[in-house]
């Protein structure tokens, strides 16, 4: 089925200039970026994208990286593209990535981990739409 998901190249990534690498694994992997765009997040918006976490003792921190340098979001296309951008970005700590993953080849720490990607088609619609409207997705 083809699904869309969302995406964020985090501050750790962009401030290497890895936006280009990481979007090449990611087309490699046969999803398509079908859209795209640099942006500072603000505390706030960190705050809300990841207000899942907020009782955990590192969101201080995570929302402190995520609103350090730019990022890029993106909606990505394809055939389980949830599942399958989790798979391409691989652990959540670079440590267990498998080979070939985003975040085995450009990660420092389980902190900044270099990318985010929805981990349900339920999430990647609500993150999308914090984002993105219908007329910027160019599938
Ligand atoms: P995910 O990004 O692989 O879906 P989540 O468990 O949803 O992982 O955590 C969201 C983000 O919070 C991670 O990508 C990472 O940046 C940060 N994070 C998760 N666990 C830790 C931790 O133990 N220490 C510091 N940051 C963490």
């Amino acid at each position: 089925m083809t699904e869309r998901t969302f995406s964020i190249i985090k501050p750790d990534a962009t401030r290497r200039n890895l936006t280009g690498k990481i979007n090449a694994v990611i087309e490699d992997a046969g999803l398509r970026i079908v859209a795209q765009r640099r942006v500072k997040l603000t505390t706030d918006q960190a705050k809300t994208f990841y207000a899942v976490h907020a009782e955990r003792p590192f969101y201080g921190e995570l929302v402190e990286q995520m609103t350090a340098e730019p990022v890029v979001v993106q909606v990505l296309e394809g055939e389980n593209a949830v599942a399958r951008y989790r798979e391409v970005m691989g652990a959540t700590n670079p440590e267990q990535a498998a080979e070939g993953t985003i975040r085995k080849q450009f990660a420092l720490s389980i902190g900044e981990n270099s990318v985010h990607g929805s981990d349900s088609l339920e999430n990647a619609k609500i993150e999308i739409e914090q984002f993105f409207t219908e007329d910027q997705i160019v599938g």
